[in-house]
Parts: C-alpha cells; structure tokens; sequence
C-alpha cells in the first residue's frame, strides 16, 4: 500500500473540518489545515519518507504531533483521531458545513435542535420555514440554503463535449498568453474525448506557478474561486462548470499529463503494472527507488512499460493494454477520413437552411457527397402529399446534381418507423431513393421485447438502410428506450445494414460500447450530424470522437468510402 500525499491531506482537512463542528481551539483547526495545504502540494512523497525513516519535524508547519499522525497513516492507512471524532458527528454535516451562510456552528445547531444531518432534511426544513424560526436564523438563510442546494444539484451534473468546446479553446488561449505559459493541455475526460465532461483539468507549465493561478482566478468567466494554491486551483465559471488547474515542471509533464488524462482505471492498471516491476508511479514521474526512469513525455512512459503509445480516446481499462501489448491496438479513424454526411434536413421539413445552402456547406467542407434525409413524419401531411413532396425533391436533386458534379447529392429521407416496424413510404417511392436513414421518433415506452421486435421487422424491409439514432436517447433530458442491441445488430449483419452514430451533442446516439459491439459482429457504422442548419456540419467532429472511443478505424465507417465506392456499396 502505497499512500499519496493527497490522501494524508484529505484525512487531516476532515478531521479540522469535525473539530470545526465540534468548537474546537482555532489553533488547533488552523494548524491541521496548514499541514494539509502543505502536505498536499509537496513535490516529494511522505510515504517515502516516513520509510526512510527521515524526522518530519523538519518540514515547515509539521510539529511532533503532527509527524507522529502522519507515521501512523503511512503506515496503517487510518487516522484514529479522525475516526474518533467522526463516531459522533455525522459525515453529511461536513458537506453542510460548506454551503454560504452556514458555518461549523450554525450546521451544529441544526442538528443538535432540528437534528438535521442531510441535504433532503435541510431542504424539508427550509422549505417548512423550520429554520428561521431557530434563535440566529433568518428568513434570509432558509433562502440562500434552498438556491444553494438547487445549484449544488445542477453544478452535479455533467455538460455536453460540444458545450465545453468552446470555453476550453477560450481558456487555453488565455492561459496560453501569460508570459511564460507553455504546454497548455485540457486533460481528463475531455482530452479522452468522452460525450459528458464533469469539469475540466488543465494543465500547464510555468517557472513560476503562483503567477499563473494568479492570472487564472482571474479569468473574466470566474465566478467562484473554490482554491487557490501555488501550483493548483479549483474555480467554477459562471456556468456552473468547475475548472481544475495544475502547474507542473516541464520535466515532470508528461507523467502529469499521463495521471490527469485518465480514466482512474487506466492509471491504476498502469500503475500496478509498475509496482509488479518494484517501481513507483505517480503524477511526478515512474520511480525505481530514487531513480527516475521516465516523465517527460506519455510515449516515454508507455515505451518503459514495452508499449506503444496508447491514444487518450482508448484510456479506459477496456482491454487497451492487452491490444498494446500485442501491437493490435486500432488504427483509429480520423476526421480527415471522413467524405461525406448521410443525416441532413433541410427547410423542405424542420431544417433552417435550404437545399442548396447545405449542398454549398458540405462542398465547402471538402466532402465529395450528402444525402438530404428530409422527415416523412414530420411533414404532418397525408401519405400521398407527403411522397409527392419527395418526388419533387428528388427531380430538384437531379437537376442540381448536374451543376455541382463531380459532388453528388443523393437522394435520401428520414423515414419513420411506424409502431408496428412498417417504414413510413411506399416501397415504390423507397426504390427511388439513393439511401434511407430509418429511425424511431414514437412509441418511446414499448417493451424491450416489441421495440426490438419493431426495428426487425423494419429492417427486413429491403429499403431499410442505415437505423439511425438507434437508442433515441438524450443526454441529460431523456434515457435510451429499452431495445435489446445486440440482437439488432446481429440483424444489421444478416441483412447488410448499417448503424448510426449521430453526431448531435445530445445524442451521440450509439455510444462507445456499442460501436465496438457492432464492429465485433462486423457491422458497419456511418457517422451523421443529423444537422438542422449548415453550422451543424461541424459536429462530425464529435461523432469522429465517438468512433475513435469504440474502437473504430477508418475501414468500419462507411462514409469514409469516396463516392464510387459508396455507390457501390450502396447497390
Ligand atoms: P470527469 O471530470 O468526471 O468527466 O472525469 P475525469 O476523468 O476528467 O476525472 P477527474 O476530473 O475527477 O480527474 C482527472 C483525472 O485525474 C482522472 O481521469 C484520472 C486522474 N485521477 C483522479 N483521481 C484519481 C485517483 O484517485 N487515482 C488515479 N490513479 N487517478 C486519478
Ligand atoms: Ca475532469
Ligand atoms: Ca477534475
Ligand atoms: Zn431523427
């Protein structure tokens, strides 16, 4: 067991915040989180220390009884006065304890008088206006509890890649401005690309790394500083997104750059595989005793382990290392690889810009086709209206298709699949068009058995094509209605379909697993923006990085095939 200075500091931050509750001496609270700041951002590990038996007195704000705390949690993993205190105070009072306007003596009251020990109490309590009528409580706290829990519920939720893109790109051109900065990288979930993000890590490089969070607090977007170190600090923007920054030492960045990409469970398997080596590894460097053996750089690190360099998309302890070490890691798709868009509306249905105005986008975009997948259901029109909508589409197509060879429109629509796994056309108006993209948008709440049932039926169909949004989930809004996958894309196989991954942010509808699924059974994918305007185009990206998350190489995506070779796959 190796324990990190974090986790020392943790342990003495909850027992300042227990005997902060309890009314403790001021000095003695004061002391222990002095210990923990220091102890937390201390470039050398106490654990070490500690074994080589070296006096820890000598360590700024380290005194007898503290060293002696620290020897014990090093070598026992517990910290018994911690454990003492914590058997008569709840653990929730902590986090309590943090909200504005409560402190250790008002979170104290209210549980000794109210016994208040939750967040869904504190909340009852508040709203029945229990409260304010307690002695040093005012109406004014009932309400800045209930905004403060209704913010602690949104700030727990997780934000879109796509809305994150942005004021990532916007951070790292300001922290990359400072004089000084190098390296500026967004690590974590984002640099792995994952289609939620908690918050953001980044991290940078800098001689000097208060100058740096000195200039990062004060990120115009700040609105909350959470903490402010040396070499880190915690802020929340004002929406609501929290931001973590370190500053580390150039020769130390690739070992930071390795820990703060993530996920935890590649880094522990990482990590294991160094301590079975009698190494240690941490965000510092990969150690053999005093010896430090790489940290400069992620491939020096993985060529020490005798692997190749592992892309952050895969970092997920998803059977990365098993494929690295039989050099069969994928050669993951890229959005260069990428030739056209399969999912587009236009303003003939729900979409903001015309026909032309989205062939004109994609042309720009250098892709060599599109398809035009206009609604059938959204049309609200009859069956015969809505065919003869489409066949005038399909003859405006033709005509353009003329002007703007050798770029090819194909001839496509979004059509419905109906409750009972019919297709939403006529098979004579089907045989007309180039491709189909068949997706459910009703009937959300049918049993897996007869949702699944539903789509078989539909892709017995020989129109049927690409199934698009193939769980019909909305991230953060709405779940995936039940639908047994793996069955559906043994069907996809049998009959030569094709998978969707769409590429708008709030659905990435297939997620990662599933796209590795579906290459498993050889299916392939097409990734789509499903775009309602031209702007959208640009979210392939997003639908690129999901691929690259399930494993997928160029050869798994149909529409990286050019335009004969598509055609022809399409036949
Ligand atoms: P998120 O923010 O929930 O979308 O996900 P991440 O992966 O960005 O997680 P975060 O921000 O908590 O931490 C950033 C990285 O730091 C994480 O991917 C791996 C590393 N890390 C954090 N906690 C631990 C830990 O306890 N052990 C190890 N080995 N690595 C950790
Ligand atoms: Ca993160
Ligand atoms: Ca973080
Ligand atoms: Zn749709």
């Amino acid at each position: 067991m190796t324990v990190h200075n974090k986790e020392i500091a943790d342990l003495f931050n909850q027992l300042a915040d227990l005997l902060e509750i309890e009314g403790a001496n001021p000095f003695r609270v004061r002391a222990y989180r002095n210990a923990a700041r220091y102890i937390a951002d201390a470039p050398h590990s106490l654990a070490e220390r500690v074994k080589a038996k070296e006096d820890l007195t000598e360590l700024p704000g380290i005194g007898k009884d503290l060293a002696k705390k620290i020897e014990t949690i090093v070598t026992t993993g517990h910290l018994p006065a911690l454990e003492r205190e914590a058997k008569n105070i709840p653990h929730a009072l902590i986090d309590m304890m943090r909200l504005p306007g409560l402190g250790p003596k008002r979170v104290k009251k209210l549980y000794e008088i109210l016994n208040i020990n939750n967040f869904d109490d504190l909340k009852n309590a508040a709203e029945k206006h229990n409260i304010s009528q307690l002695p040093g409580f005012g109406l004014k706290t009932e309400e800045k509890i209930l905004t403060e829990l209704k913010r602690i519920k949104e700030t727990n939720k997780r934000y879109l890649l796509a809305d994150v893109e942005d004021i990532a790109n916007e951070l790292t051109d300001y922290l990359n401005a400072i004089p000084g900065v190098s390296n500026v990288t967004v690590a974590g979930s984002f640099r792995r690309r994952c289609e939620t993000v908690g918050d953001l890590d980044i991290l940078v490089t800098n001689k000097k790394g208060s100058e740096v969070i000195d200039a990062f607090v004060k990120f115009p977007k700040v609105s909350d500083i959470i903490s402010q170190g040396s070499t880190r600090s915690t802020v929340r923007l004002s929406s609501g997104l929290q931001v973590d920054l370190r500053v580390v030492p150039k020769i130390h960045y690739g070992a930071a750059m390795h820990y703060f990409t993530g996920s935890k469970a590649h880094n522990i398997e990482l990590r294991n595989r160094a301590v079975k080596k009698g190494w240690k590894f941490n965000e510092y460097g990969v150690y053999k005793g005093d010896e430090c053996l790489a940290r400069k750089t992620e491939h020096e690190i993985y060529h020490l382990f005798k692997l190749p360099f592992i892309p952050p998309e895969l970092r997920e302890n998803r059977g990365e290392f098993e494929a690295a070490e039989k050099n069969q890691l994928p050669h993951l798709i890229e959005l260069a690889d990428i030739r056209g868009d399969l999912h587009v509306h236009t303003t003939e249905t729900d979409g903001a810009d015309t026909l032309e105005e989205m062939v004109q986008a994609a042309i720009k975009l250098g892709y060599e086709y599109i398809a035009i997948t206009d609604h059938t259901q959204n049309l609200k029109m009859v069956r015969g209206q809505d065919e003869k909508r489409l066949s005038q589409q399909i003859k405006k197509i033709q005509k353009l298709n003329e002007i703007v060879a050798p770029f090819r429109i194909l001839t496509s629509a979004e059509v419905d699949i109906l409750e009972d796994g019919r297709l939403d056309l006529s098979d004579d108006i089907l045989a007309q068009l180039d491709i189909t993209v068949c997706s459910i948008h009703s009937h959300f709440n049918l049993s897996e058995k007869d949702q699944t049932n539903r789509v078989l039926k539909a892709m017995k169909n020989p129109f049927f094509c690409i199934f698009g949004h193939p769980t019909g989930r909305l991230l953060n809004q709405r779940e995936p209605y039940a639908i047994d996958l793996e069955t559906i894309i043994k069907a996809a196989k049998k009959h030569g379909h094709y998978l969707e991954i769409n590429a708008q942010p709030s659905r990435m509808d297939l997620d990662d697993q599933h796209c590795r699924m579906a290459k498993e059974y050889g299916v392939k994918l097409v990734i789509s923006t499903d775009s309602h305007s031209k702007n959208q185009l640009r979210n392939i990206q997003f639908g690129v990085s999901q691929a690259r998350r399930g494993w997928l190489e160029k050869d798994d995506v149909l529409n990286t095939l050019p335009l004969n070779k598509l055609l022809k796959a399409l036949k």
